[in-house]
């Protein structure tokens, strides 16, 4: 059975038993006070925003059948996964705004994007259930250093639906990731977010741009109406 959402450049057309669902990074470090965006200067509420829109695709995804997959970004609490520049640029800017870096311990008691810390897991909303898939990965990409394409293969998905945060880091990142490995993308725009408005505008236009240079857009609305 083929299915059609309205989208750009044109509509995205996906069988439900080759699609998967895939949520990056809802994790309390880049949506809740406290956390590592917040520390990184991003503006909370847009992100925020993202997860009902998010939450309804998941749900429909999971009635639907859909292969759901999950990720975290963080690391090994020795920092020994951790590239030595992502975590010293930070903290080596001249007159950084950065008290606290990947690894340091936040205002709520976590060690930034550590994993098995409270903030580095998911939203109590976006939980994985049984028979859903939970990437670790190290970097931005969820493909770098992790057995997504993998599970993707085994699971013979050839088409993706994306949500997440943020559009302009972590989400746009593994798009380009999986468009390069012959996957074909919709990022659901409003249950997606950044940081920074003008950001997640331009990353938008760049993935449609000359006839979907990376792949589609659509909103929550036309992706759920065919999974109705
Ligand atoms: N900084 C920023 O916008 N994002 C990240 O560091 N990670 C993700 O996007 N998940």
């Amino acid at each position: 059975m083929i299915l059609s959402a309205a989208a750009k450049p044109y509509a995205f057309s996906f069988d439900p038993a080759k699609t998967a669902l895939l949520l990056i990074d809802f994790q309390r470090d880049f949506l809740e006070d406290g956390g590592f965006g917040e520390i990184q200067g991003g503006n909370l509420v847009a992100v925020q925003a993202s997860i009902g829109p998010a939450s309804a695709v998941l749900k429909l995804a999971r009635r639907a059948g859909l292969t759901v997959v999950h990720t975290r970004e963080g690391h090994d609490p020795t920092l020994r996964d951790c590239p030595t520049p992502k975590l010293t640029r930070q903290a080596n800017a001249p007159d950084s705004k950065h008290t606290v870096v990947i690894g340091g311990t936040g205002p709520r008691g976590s060690r930034l994007l550590v994993r098995g810390e409270h903030m580095h897991d998911l939203i109590d909303q976006l939980k994985p259930i049984q028979g859903e898939f939970l990437i670790d990965k190290p970097g931005k990409g969820a493909f770098y250093a992790t057995e997504l394409h993998q599970i993707l293969v085994n699971a013979a998905v050839s088409h993706l639906i994306i949500v997440g945060v943020t559009t302009e880091c972590c989400v746009t990142t593994t798009l380009r990731e999986a468009n390069d490995r012959g996957f074909e993308c919709v990022l659901v725009s409003d249950a997606t977010d950044g940081y920074i408005a003008e950001f997640k505008h331009v990353a938008l236009e760049m993935i449609t741009f000359s006839e979907g240079l990376f792949g589609y857009v659509c909103n929550s609305g036309s992706i759920l109406a065919p999974l109705e």
